[in-house]
């Protein structure tokens, strides 16, 4: 098999590349290991920047999104059991976020790719690149059980962090930033309309709890745990308990339960592979870094990369320059790690870590004071979660 890019992985990073380069003329090939309907229920983000949004509805890819999708204005920080709203169009001159669930942007990517594009094979397993540093690369893949070679011109790396591509970039080349955190999410579904109509990010003192949704009637929610913690473990009143606990207010604000149809716990992490490219073979996405889940920034990032590698390329067959493939990495990590420092601010202004001191607490208060009460501060919460803008 032989085609121009070939794209390991079928998440929001390979999907949305294969839809950009269908729409610039350019042929591609997807191998994904999983089949279809893992892939389309795999529970995972739900923040789309207005970025994001943009390049979906330009892409043609927006239709179901603008339909069902919430326009978010705001979100609520709570602590001490007060509530502080913080205003993103009033802050950051009209920018919003959208709620719209990384299962939806899938199903929606998948339909148009399947019904339009080039070749999308599910249960296709890439085992190798090989030749990243030659005109030729290659993908040794296995489908259906046989193996198999895809010659391409360019490959793009879109697997993930526990993907192979990565790999195929020598060590020597490579720098590693990481950080783990000593506690996961928690995080259920529940048939159960959500107790607020915006997401709600809670400081609490036995750790922190996020409101989010998927749609007026299905509440996501999390609940900070312990590093290793088993979802199984937790009750499902338990669960209500300590949620209800964490978003406690002052002014008597109710936290609806309703039945859980889902539990999973999410471990954190920050990490950034450097250089995001290798010869031919380019990574985009979770393949090249993690972002603790507390900024809603991975899928934006994923996005964000693919996008900057579908331009540089349509730029190389128009004007036969490789500029702008070039640029591909320091284009995209200058973005990547404004989203790391952000990921990471937002994840130790919320948590609490299991040693943290009574010194480190008053700080965590006195940062969210400051966002509540200095516009500065406050704005520059609202530029990082509405999100920094392509390179
Ligand atoms: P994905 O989605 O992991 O997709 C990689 C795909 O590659 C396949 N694969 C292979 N295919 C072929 N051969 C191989 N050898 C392969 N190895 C792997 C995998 O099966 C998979 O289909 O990476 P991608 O496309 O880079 O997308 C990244 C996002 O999924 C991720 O960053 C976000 O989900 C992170 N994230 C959030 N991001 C946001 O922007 N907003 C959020 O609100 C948000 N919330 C979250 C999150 C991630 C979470 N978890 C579970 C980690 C909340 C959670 C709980
Ligand atoms: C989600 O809805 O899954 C979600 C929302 C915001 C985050 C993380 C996850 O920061």
């Amino acid at each position: 098999m032989r085609t121009t890019v070939g794209i390991i992985g079928a998440g929001p990073a390979g999907l949305l590349l294969a839809r950009l380069l269908h729409n610039a003329g350019i042929d591609s090939v997807v191998l994904e290991s999983r089949d279809r309907a893992y892939v389309e229920h795999r529970q995972r983000a739900g923040i789309l920047e207005q970025g994001t949004v943009d390049v979906l509805r330009a892409a043609g890819a927006g239709e179901r999104m603008d339909r069902e999708g919430l326009r978010h204005d705001g979100i609520e920080l709570r602590y001490d059991k007060k509530r502080h709203r913080v205003d993103f169009p009033a802050l950051t001159g009209g920018r919003s976020v959208t709620v719209y669930a990384q299962t939806e942007v899938c199903k929606d990517l998948i339909a148009l790719q399947l019904k339009e594009g080039g070749p999308l094979l599910f249960e296709a397993e890439a085992l190798a690149v090989e030749g990243a540093d030659t005109d030729s690369p290659r993908v040794r893949f296995r489908h259906e059980g046989v193996e198999d070679v895809l010659e391409c011109a360019y490959v793009v790396g879109c697997d993930g962090f526990w993907g192979v591509a990565r790999s195929a970039i020598p060590a020597e080349l490579t720098r590693v930033f990481e950080r783990t955190y000593p506690f996961g999410w928690l995080g259920i579904l529940a048939d159960v309309p959500p107790s607020h109509d915006e997401l709600v990010y809670a400081r609490h003192d036995r750790g922190f709890a996020l409101l989010s949704m998927r749609s007026p009637s299905v509440s996501r929610l999390y609940l900070q745990v312990p590093e290793g913690t088993d979802a199984e473990s937790w009750g499902d009143e338990e669960i209500w308990d300590e949620l209800e606990r964490r978003f406690e207010t002052e002014d008597g604000w109710r936290l609806e339960r309703g039945p859980i149809t889902q539990k999973s716990v999410t471990p954190m992490r920050s990490y950034v592979h450097e250089p995001m490219r290798h010869g031919r073979l380019f990574l985009a996405g979770d393949a090249a870094h993690i972002v603790p889940p507390t900024g809603a920034k991975g899928l934006n990032l994923a996005v964000g990369d693919v996008v900057t590698f579908a331009r540089a390329l349509t730029h190389r067959e128009e004007t036969g320059s490789d500029d702008l493939l070039d640029a591909y990495s320091a284009t995209c990590l200058s973005r990547v790690w404004q989203a790391e420092r952000f990921s990471y601010d937002m994840t130790t202004l919320l948590h609490r870590a299991p040693d943290a001191t009574p010194f480190e607490d008053r700080l965590q208060i006195a940062r969210l004071e400051r966002i509540a009460s200095s516009r500065a501060a406050e704005t520059d919460l609202a530029e990082g979660y509405t999100g920094f803008p392509f390179g």
